[in-house]
């Protein structure tokens, strides 16, 4: 069991050799990306210049689809995920809606964590999480309520922005550094930390294989599909460690 074991990390490196390294990119649609999801498919984006979500092909950035966003309809768009039902959207001022994106309407919301800043959403089955960049927190939601179950600070630069679940770990990128670390959840030591391949980093997505990252620019702002390593594979949790080299 050991050496196969090895021979699978083995092969997981052959094929993850480069953490970090652009796999594909595309043009975003619109300035300053702020959000970013994968949804059956699909990329969701967000644009805090023209103030839109799309849907864009993820194979040439093609606009398949766009909504106009939940409330005032002049704040910044600055996380989205996929809950499997709904897009999850962070719109300011400070809310977090569900929106039905066959009609774009938003079928509920609930109060953001922070008054003071709220960036990436990631969803990992059952909760959100949001982030803060201005007190470095990543908080752990009940999306029935909004209610704060719990939170934690990872021990890296200031700036937590954006985030995406992988199924075991949660991405995050910094605001202005061009860094993203990989986290249990709840947990501040990082399992892994990577260089992006842009300074203005905001948020993530899973598409079940790899990392997508906005580029925070007025103009010419990319969308990259990274190679997230071998990270995605690990255990969860020292029980399930436990029970990989048990069986
Ligand atoms: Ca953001």
């Amino acid at each position: 069991m050991r050496s196969f074991i090895l021979a699978a990390c083995c092969l997981c490196a052959l094929a993850f050799a480069s953490p970090g390294e652009i796999i594909s990119q595309i043009p975003a649609p619109g300035g300053n990306p702020d959000g970013l999801t994968w949804a059956e498919g699909y990329l969701w984006i967000t644009s805090d210049t023209d103030h839109m979500f799309y849907k864009i092909d993820p194979s040439s950035g093609a606009v398949v689809d766009q909504i106009t966003p939940p409330g005032p309809g002049t704040g910044a768009l600055t996380g989205l995920t996929w809950n499997g039902t709904h897009l999850v959207a962070t719109v300011q001022p400070w809310k977090i809606y569900f929106i039905d994106t066959a009609t774009g309407l938003a079928v509920d919301s609930i109060p953001a964590p922070s008054s003071s800043n709220n960036e990436g959403l990631c969803w990992d089955g059952t909760n959100l999480w949001s982030t803060n960049p201005n007190n470095n927190a990543v908080y752990k939601l009940d999306p029935g309520t909004g209610s704060v179950l719990g939170f934690f600070q990872p021990y890296s630069p200031a700036g937590c922005t954006g985030l995406a679940f992988d199924g075991f770990n949660i991405y995050i990128s910094m605001q202005n550094t061009p860094l993203m670390y990989v986290h249990l959840p709840m947990v501040p030591q990082p399992v892994a930390y990577y260089l992006l391949p842009c300074e203005t980093p905001q948020d993530l997505a899973w598409d079940g294989t790899y990392v997508w990252l906005t580029e925070y620019e007025e103009t010419g702002a990319q969308v990259y599909q990274l190679d997230p390593g071998t990270q995605h594979l690990a255990p969860a949790t020292w029980a399930m460690v436990k029970s990989v080299f048990t069986e």
